[in-house]
């Protein structure tokens, strides 16, 4: 297969819920899905059968399991054409074995040569996070319509273990362009303006002052100051305030909070629904 898509991390959060027939989905069948390894009861169909309780996973039994890159084949009877896809996670009870964090897309199309993606959906990797469904899938948008006889995701890294493994719960494949193209037409939930290169300084209060831009805004979506691996809702936020109508978030005052590397996280009204997030250097 021509490489199309190279190799690229998650790395950005939108949360612009949508209902995922907007998309055009090629449908897909068990028979055109095949991959370079599975577990006996995770099998590739796992992956299109539009379940998000049931997985493809990678063969992880014995002694020696295949490392990355495992290859996810679809294949199509005809000549189709797509847009992009979107990848969905396994939902069980927070596994993150197999989390594809890395990938490359390869594509059989008798002709395509490199693939060109659009600068401002992917400057520095960003891959959009969407909620379709009530399910948060990562979304990988091209920039032209592509026509694919075949179409291969080959892992290049993952989350959990030993970091061998690849899982999917779901995947999707678009059919058309209709508001996926244009980066204006996402309602995004970001952090904005903040300087220094990531840095946030506390003001001369000693306040932590961030500002965001927000799809839905709420009179309660507030932002949290946390450690690089807390999760919002087991740990108590280390400092924290609501958003205002103008986006800003003035954080608690906590003289005590050490220099270092923090997150912020932006969080919709009142509750531990996260909507963005961004690495900060406290300084
Ligand atoms: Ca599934």
């Amino acid at each position: 297969m021509d490489p199309f898509y190279n190799e690229y991390t998650y790395v950005s959060i939108s949360n612009d819920d949508c209902a995922i027939t907007e998309y055009g989905l090629a449908e897909l069948n068990e028979n055109q899905v095949a991959a370079s390894t599975n577990y006996s009861t995770d099998p590739p169909k796992s992956a299109i059968d539009r379940n998000p309780n049931t997985i493809w996973h990678s063969d992880w039994a014995g002694a020696d399991p295949p490392n990355h890159p495992h290859l996810f084949t679809i294949t199509f009877d005809t000549t189709q054409t797509i847009t992009g896809f979107a990848y969905l996670t396994r939902q069980d009870d927070g596994w993150p074995n197999g989390n594809i964090t890395g990938f490359s897309i390869n594509i059989d199309d008798g002709a395509h040569g490199e693939g060109n993606f659009n600068d401002k959906l992917y400057d520095n990797g960003i891959i959009y996070e969407k909620t379709l469904n009530g399910y948060k899938y990562k979304f990988v948008v091209f920039n032209e319509q592509i026509n694919v006889n075949s179409f291969q995701l080959e892992t290049n890294s993952s989350l959990g273990g030993s970091g061998i493994w690849a899982s999917i719960a779901d995947l999707r494949l678009f059919t058309n362009t209709d508001g996926l193209q244009d980066p204006s037409n996402v309602l995004e939930n970001k952090f904005v303006n903040l300087p220094n290169e990531k840095k946030t300084d506390r003001d001369s209060s000693n306040y932590i002052i961030a500002k965001v831009e927000r799809a839905n805004p709420t009179a309660n979506d507030w932002v949290g100051l946390y450690n690089t691996s807390d999760v919002p809702g087991n740990v108590d936020s280390i400092a924290w305030g609501y958003v205002s109508s103008d986006g800003t978030a003035t954080l608690d005052s906590n003289p005590n909070i050490s220099g270092g590397e923090y997150v912020l996280i932006l969080l919709q009204d009142n509750s531990y629904t996260e909507l963005a997030r961004i690495p900060v250097t406290i300084v």
